[in-house]
């Protein structure tokens, strides 16, 4: 290595090396340097922000330690690694778990506390990073933390957005977005790397040339450049040295801007252009489980590509390998679709950069690429028009012609004169404009491709990529079930939860084996144990109880049941079947004696979560709730019997407070629509049941924790449809209690009805699509039978431990494991 030290020199930077805080007392002295030297603040001007910059610059010095061993140990051993490709990192705060994977929490704690702080006001102070829109990106959140912790090699690459997902205020009833500047205060977690600076081009047009063999190459150029520049933000991982490397993208204009015109005095417009550069990682598109075929989207997919691939194929070179080698050194999950470019990329790089042949190639791609398909909503499946595609990207349309005309020549001879197999498996749909189907490209490119829970992983076999299934057989196709990491997900969000536990399985072992929480069924029995249990769900539900208070100004009562629909807004998810069923809820109290009311289970009706900006129903959904709750918690004959909560800006370290307080959350999808769901496996870590539909994970939730103990209602996936069907060519007759409900609607009873009419009438006529009037007998019987449960307090609670105990599979490093052996083929790295 080009720039080491000599050996002369070695022992003197051994000396001084420098080394990871151990104590308390080595902790604050580390503390005072960065609050007098890298702030230059002192004890007369140090507040919680500026603790908090300090206490984390110190804890990061500490992971870097570990980051450049765990770096140095991984180029050393030189093992197969694994790169994840994300375009969101759903992050949230970094602090606490860095110092819980870190094992210093406790000396953290104790050393800002005899300086005078707090470390939960410190911790308060870090803004989310909050660069995803929901399940996907926190998904690769957990994925990077569980990578590590199981001491696999594995680096993520995604984009540094300057602005994450917007946030969100209420005003009126209705969702109002406001930029994420979440780097305000400069970013302790990150470390800048200008050195790694990578150039990558934009449109442009192709030439072909006879090269030195004589061979017909053909060549990019003429395109417009820009920089990428590497952000690595370290990711330990837990009880172990082992720190990864999240690498994140940000985009600056090259150094050679437009001289000619700076020159020539034309200042402005040579600053202008240049700034554009800028804007291609500025901001993340809100969009969940949503396409939109912007051209800058395309950009943002490509830039990022291009950057993390040039990085990976430079790594590689350095080790003087065969090509041939690249797939035993090197694998790439792309998260969903949105990485399919890199398939392209790698083809493009070995043809055209590094002379080998087509076939030779694309063996080296096919073996390296692996696909993860997160939903089956068609209006979610990338889809680039071929116009806009070859203007950005020219020689990349051409090699996807020629992959495409590969393949079709493969399905041609297995399925002869099948012009329809032909037309339907193309890579280019034939509309006007053509379309490049990402995801069919991303099947043809990959090894394996997988869903992210059974039913999911199966319905992809049978509906979307069933041709694909005929073309490469089934053993192309698998299923990975989600999982979650139980370091923020049980420890961090709930660390009392997590200390009654410890006590039963006599230590915190099963933060890094999740199946040792079998060890806490036989308590369930325990009235001791239940006792204890519930006092610690009392005492989350007062803590939501106060972010309740301080946010929405609302009272709520600790003793009502906490029911909670937290995740994106989607007609999907059915937040207006949940709101209509709380609405119903009202008219029946409304309609009781007061004798009658003394029976009814008080409920705190909680909701969040936010709808991408131009999603008008989803929009209005929100103003249906805000209503909803405006009416029902003034309402004097109701009381504590029934209160609506609209919980504003929902975010990761929101769901840190909200997930370990609720006694029922819903996962109420209409079946075979959410790919997985992974809020529902925290909510039921964290000792709460759910109410929910036949459709992803709750499946597998409910084979592990017992049918006793989940709350499912719903038509299956294999009617919907069916049901579709009928409703859209017969006169299906609406659910009455459903047609109460939109009649107090439309009656005025939440202000102006006309606010709500599309609302309604999605779900009512011929329409329905997401059959909530089908489902909605079938979900309020089921909430009847909640309300009744909830009354028996020790049954209720046992059956929380008896789930608990049971969810030890839905760990991400199970997950992990899973991608490590079936897909990835890499092992972890020995101590
Ligand atoms: C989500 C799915 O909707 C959710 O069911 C799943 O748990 C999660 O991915 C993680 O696998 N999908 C998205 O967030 C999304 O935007 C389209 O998918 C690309």
């Amino acid at each position: 290595f080009e720039a080491s030290i000599p050996a002369a020199s070695r022992d003197l930077w051994q000396q001084f090396g420098v080394t990871e805080f151990q104590d308390k007392e080595a902790f604050q002295k580390e503390f005072i340097r960065h609050v007098e030297t890298t702030l230059a603040r002192s004890m007369y001007n140090c507040d919680d922000l500026a603790a908090y910059l300090a206490a984390s610059q110190a804890i990061r010095d500490r992971l870097i330690v570990a980051w450049n061993k765990t770096q140095q140990k991984h180029t050393t051993k030189d093992q197969k690694r694994v790169y994840y490709l994300s375009l969101e990192f759903l992050m949230g705060r970094a602090m606490d778990n860095a110092m819980l994977n870190a094992g210093v929490k406790d000396i953290t704690k104790t050393g800002v506390d005899d300086l005078g702080f707090k470390i939960e006001d410190l911790l308060e102070q870090e803004p989310d990073a909050a660069l995803g829109n929901g399940g996907l990106g926190r998904l690769a959140a957990c994925f990077v933390d569980s990578i590590a912790s199981t001491n696999y090699p594995g680096w993520g690459y995604g984009l540094r957005y300057q602005y994450g997902i917007f946030k969100q205020r209420i005003v009126d009833g209705y969702q109002v977005e406001s930029p994420d500047y979440w780097l305000a205060f400069s970013n302790p977690w990150e470390i800048p790397r200008y050195e790694i600076a990578i150039d990558v081009m934009f449109y442009g047009y192709t030439r072909k040339y006879t090269n030195d063999q004589g061979k017909t190459v053909s060549i990019w150029e003429g395109g417009e450049q820009v920089q990428a520049i590497a952000y690595d933000v370290p990711v330990p991982g837990y009880d172990t040295e082992t720190t990864n490397n999240l690498r994140l993208w940000a985009s600056k204009p090259t150094r050679e801007f437009d001289f000619e015109k700076f020159n020539s005095g034309d200042y402005e417009s040579s600053v202008r252009e240049s700034q554009k550069a800028e804007t291609i990682s500025a901001v993340l598109y809100p969009n969940d489980n949503f396409y939109s075929g912007k051209e800058l989207r395309l950009k943002q997919q490509y830039f990022w590509v291009a950057a993390s691939l040039n990085d990976i194929v430079r790594r590689f070179k350095k080790t003087h390998r065969p090509w041939s080698d690249f797939s035993d050194q090197i694998a790439i999950q792309l998260n969903d679709t949105h990485p399919t470019i890199a398939i392209v990329e790698l083809q493009r790089i070995l043809v055209d950069m590094e002379g080998l042949e087509w076939d030779a190639a694309w063996e080296i791609v096919t073996s390296t690429f692996g696909y993860t398909n997160h939903t089956v909503l068609p209006e979610a499946l990338e889809k680039w028009p071929v116009p806009l595609f070859g203007n950005l990207l020219p020689r990349h349309l051409e090699i996807i012609y020629n992959i495409n005309l590969f393949f079709l020549q493969k399905v041609e001879k297995m399925f002869p004169k099948d012009r329809d197999m032909l037309a339907r498996v193309s890579i280019i749909e034939e509309s006007s404009p053509q379309q490049v189907r990402m995801a069919y490209l991303a099947i043809i490119g990959s090894h394996k491709v997988n869903g992210v829970a059974e039913l999911h992983s199966d319905l992809i076999k049978t509906t979307i990529f069933k041709d694909f299934v005929a073309i490469y057989g089934t053993d192309k196709f698998m299923n990975v079930t989600n999982g979650i990491t139980p370091r923020r997900w049980l420890h961090q969000a709930n660390p009392k939860l997590s200390e009654l536990i410890a006590s039963k399985v006599g230590s915190y072992s099963f933060l890094k084996d999740l199946t040792l929480l079998k060890k806490v069924e036989p308590f369930a029995k325990d009235p001791e144990f239940i006792e204890k249990w519930a006092d610690i769900k009392k005492f989350n539900k007062a803590r939501l109880a106060a972010l309740i208070k301080k946010n929405n100004g609302i009272d709520v009562s600790v003793d009502a049941l906490f029911d909670v629909q937290v995740k994106r807004i989607h007609e999907y998810k059915r937040q207006q079947m949940n709101i209509f069923s709380v609405i119903h809820r009202y008219l029946t109290i409304k309609a009781m004696s007061a004798e009658e009311k003394k029976d009814v289970t008080p409920r705190v009706c909680i909701f969040g979560g936010k709808s991408a900006p131009g999603y008008y129903m989803a929009k209005t959904i929100i103003k249906l709730i805000n209503s909803v709750s405006e009416v029902v918690n003034k309402d004097a004959d109701i009381g504590d019997l029934l209160k609506v909560v609209f919980i504003a800006d929902y975010n990761v370290s929101k769901a840190e407070i909200i997930c370990p307080a609720s006694d029922i959350s819903q996962h109420i999808s209409t079946a075979g629509t959410e790919a997985s769901g992974t809020s529902n496996m925290k909510f039921v870590l964290n000792g709460g049941l759910i109410l929910g539909t036949v459709d992803g994970a709750n499946i597998e939730i409910t084979r592990e924790i017992g049918e006793e103990n989940i709350f499912l209602f719903g038509h299956l996936a294999e009617s919907v449809d069916d049901l579709r069907h009928q409703r859209r060519f017969n006169d299906v007759p609406i659910n009455p209690d459903l047609q109460k409900v939109i009649d107090a609607i439309e009656g005025g009873m939440f202000g102006d009805k006309d606010i709500y009419g599309s609302l309604i009438y999605s779900v009512t006529g011929n329409r329905d699509y997401y059959l909530v009037s089908d489902d909605f007998q079938s979900y309020l019987d089921a909430q009847k039978l909640v309300d009744k449960d909830f009354k028996d307090k020790t049954t209720w609670v046992s059956r929380c431990i008896t789930a608990v105990a049971n969810m030890g599979f839905f760990s991400s490093d199970r997950a992990i494991n899973e991608y490590a052996e079936s897909i990835w083929n890499i092992e972890p790295v020995a101590k």
